[in-house]
């Protein structure tokens, strides 16, 4: 049986990131795809003037006829949502198709580089606090963290050693790891640190790029990993390798910055990587 993974972030037709990201990896992953778009945009919110329209009542419809034919998904990975009324239903979403095994993750995909995307204030990340409860693993970057805990930002090894030591606060209902990404160690070296059961840290070498949209293939790869049954440290650490090794290939590209990371020669690697993994 292929697993179904159900993905809830929004579709932005130009710039590699959320929906565009999740429906290309994950099947390569060799996942199914249920696709649940919470807003549609004409670009990501980093380019000027982008349009956007909240697809919430949508929402509401695609969920009452997925009830009706009883779906079930072995996952449930959320993203950018982009509206307090987003992040309602999408609890909502959880609360009506979580299954004993269903696993879910949440990247709450609001900010990065100490500033929330546009459009988004204090009250968002206070009500985003609330729907993490609900997932079983978080991924937030280093900004999002430092939001969620209430802490200040700042691009330094200590902002990722005050991280350390609060993240397990955000530990609260069914929430039981906290992923950080972005994390920063010593100079030159970047990754992961995890809070919650069986915690960790993966630091490797920073590559010199900035790419956006590296979160969401992240986040992706990562959820793929968790729907085909591996552990949280293995699922993160192979998703941190694969992210920098496609940043790495975006070095030649000088559209990386905005219009996302250079994956897609590398799809091919990742399937042959999961295939070597399960052999
Ligand atoms: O990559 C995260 C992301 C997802 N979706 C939208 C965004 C962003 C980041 O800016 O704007 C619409």
């Amino acid at each position: 049986m292929i697993p179904r993974i159900a993905v809830v972030q929004d579709l932005s037709c130009i710039g590699r990131c959320s929906l565009g990201v999740a429906m290309s990896v994950l099947p390569a992953m060799g996942l199914e795809v249920a696709a649940l778009p919470t807003a549609l945009l004409s670009t990501h919110t980093a380019f000027e003037g982008f349009t956007f329209v909240d697809l919430s009542p949508e929402m509401e419809r695609i969920m009452a006829h997925w009830k009706a034919l009883q779906m079930r998904f072995d996952a449930i990975y959320i993203g950018y949502l982009g509206s307090i009324r987003l992040i309602e239903l999408t609890e909502r979403f959880i609360d009506t198709f979580r299954a004993p095994q269903t696993r879910v993750i949440l990247d709450p995909a609001f900010g990065d580089n100490g500033a929330l995307y546009a459009g988004f204030d204090g009250t968002y990340v206070a009500r985003l606090r609330e729907l993490c409860r609900h997932a079983d693993v978080i991924l937030p970057n280093v900004t999002e963290a430092c939001a969620l805990l209430e802490l200040p930002w700042e691009d330094s090894t200590a902002c990722t050693q005050r991280l350390v030591q609060r993240a397990w606060e955000l530990l609260d209902g069914r929430l039981r790891n906290v992923l950080i990404t972005s994390c920063r160690f010593s100079e030159g070296w970047t990754g992961l640190i995890c809070a919650g059961d069986n915690g960790f840290v993966y630091p490797h070498e920073r590559v010199a790029l900035s790419c956006h949209g590296s979160g969401d293939l992240f986040a992706s790869v990562f959820a793929g990993l968790m729907t085909l049954g591996r552990s949280l440290p293995e699922s993160a650490r192979t998703a941190a390798d694969f992210t920098r090794d496609c940043i790495r290939h975006s070095m030649n590209c000088p559209d990386h910055r905005w219009y996302g990371v250079d994956y897609e020669p590398m799809l091919g690697e990742l399937t042959r990587r999961i295939g070597e993994e399960r052999a």
